[in-house]
């Protein structure tokens, strides 16, 4: 059995969910058991009562495949974080929290989004800090939705300036902060997407090789990490890279 990861699809339009669509295609008649989305698959989500086109056609596309036998699992980025359970339940989605730790071939896979890990970018960790209170979301949340879509476009538009402005060391994951996340969740593989640098890195933790995926972005074409007991194969656009798990298990049944 394979799992499927992807991120950063960045959808608000049908023209996102087609890609997406086609792009699950010639994955159909492959063995997956589980699609991971890891964050970013909207390019914003206003609660679980939006009504955007794209929302309703891709709670269509992924029935369809949990129909076909996948089970869907989804942890919010930074633009759809707001995405809940009203809305995964049109699919049978399970909502995971960032961090997650699922196990695939007997191996600890950590999972996360990758916008917290973005420490040098201190403006954004307090932009951040706001939109994850609790209260502050419910009490965006208790807000009309045409009142919603306007901040939203205005956060956005605040948000592409400062990207703009910034240099790229500030805007990727902090590899310290990573070592860290991989060695406290005693983690063999940690896969992230939001950087849009898709890359397969192998990280020293504590003399352990620990692998790091990262998912690319749908910008111009899809991007998508397939994971089996064989190891990992990463596309993106004409990108193609294979690695294997970091530790083979000697033998069956040697760990835990
Ligand atoms: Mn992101």
């Amino acid at each position: 059995m394979s799992a499927l990861f992807i991120s950063d699809l960045h959808i608000d339009a049908l023209s996102g969910v087609d890609m997406l669509a086609q792009s699950l295609r010639t994955q159909r008649d492959a063995p997956i058991s589980d699609l991971y989305i890891l964050g970013d698959l909207f390019e914003a989500w206003l609660g679980d009562d939006d009504d955007q086109p794209a929302a309703h056609a891709v709670a269509k596309l992924f029935d369809e495949y949990r129909q076909h036998g996948w089970r869907i699992h989804f942890l919010p980025g930074n633009r759809d974080f707001l995405l809940g359970s009203d809305y995964l339940e049109r699919f049978g989605g399970r909502l995971l929290p960032d961090p997650s730790v699922i196990e695939l071939n007997n191996q600890r896979v950590l999972l996360i989004h990758g916008d917290r890990e973005c420490l040098a970018d201190t403006q954004y960790q307090t932009v951040r800090q706001q939109l994850r209170n609790p209260a502050w979301q419910r009490q965006f949340l208790a807000q009309p939705l045409a009142a919603r879509r306007q901040f939203a476009a205005a956060a956005r538009q605040q948000s592409r300036e400062h990207t703009s402005s910034q240099s790229a060391t500030i805007m990727d994951a902090d590899v310290d902060e990573l070592l860290r996340l991989a060695d406290a969740h005693a983690a063999d593989v940690l896969i992230h997407g939001h950087t849009h640098r898709p890359a397969l890195h192998v990280l020293d933790v504590g003399g352990r090789s620990v692998l790091r995926a990262v998912l690319g972005d749908w910008h111009r074409a899809p991007s998508w990490l397939r994971v089996d007991e064989d190891g990992f194969k990463l596309v993106a656009g004409q990108i193609e890279l294979r690695c294997r798990w970091p530790t083979q298990p000697s033998a069956q049944g040697n760990r835990g």
